[in-house]
């Protein structure tokens, strides 16, 4: 059976930016669970999740959340599944604080942390790992990077064209 990807966030106000997530894991036919849950709010329904995540079919945990970031952290505190980290810019130091908390985690417990509000990233990581086992997704993975290449490509012809007139 196909590894599904869990995508927790801190609080619903992150959800705006985390649908960035949501739709690309659709877009590559990934299913998904999403869930609002925080590490300092909820933190039992947190460990529960993490603890059972493995036994429950995922294959990958993405953590979003702003401030004093410890979602990520939290949940691979109690699994051995990957743990991707988005720090969010919710808060007055523009997301500085929480992309600390979430990439500085101390040896033995790694949190592969994206860009401040990198839900597209966290998706295509997410991707990527699945694709590891998956040659379906690695071949999807590959189009999509072609098309991006594609885009780039006649972004710089226009460009060219505009500037010799
Ligand atoms: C974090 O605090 C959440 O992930 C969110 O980014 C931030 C603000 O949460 P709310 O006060 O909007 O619920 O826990």
């Amino acid at each position: 059976m196909e590894k599904k990807v869990a995508v927790l966030m801190g609080s619903d106000s992150d959800l705006p930016v985390i649908k960035g997530t949501i739709n690309i894991l659709k877009e590559f036919g990934i299913e998904i669970e999403a869930h609002v849950m925080s590490a300092h709010r909820t933190p039992k329904q947190a460990m529960e999740f993490a603890t059972n995540a493995k036994s429950n079919g995922f294959g990958v945990i993405i953590c979003a959340a702003g401030k004093a970031a410890h979602l990520a952290g939290v949940v691979a505190a109690h699994t051995i599944l990957p743990v991707i980290g988005i720090p969010m810019n919710s808060g007055a130091l523009d997301g500085l604080d929480a992309l600390l908390s979430t990439v500085q985690m101390p040896k033995g417990i790694p949190v592969a942390t994206v860009a401040i509000d990198g839900s597209d990233n966290a998706a295509l990581l997410a991707i990527q790992i699945l694709a590891v086992n998956n040659e379906e997704l690695a071949k999807k993975l590959a189009a999509k990077k072609e098309s991006m290449s594609n885009e780039v490509i006649e972004k710089d012809k226009k460009l060219q064209s505009q500037l010799i007139g």
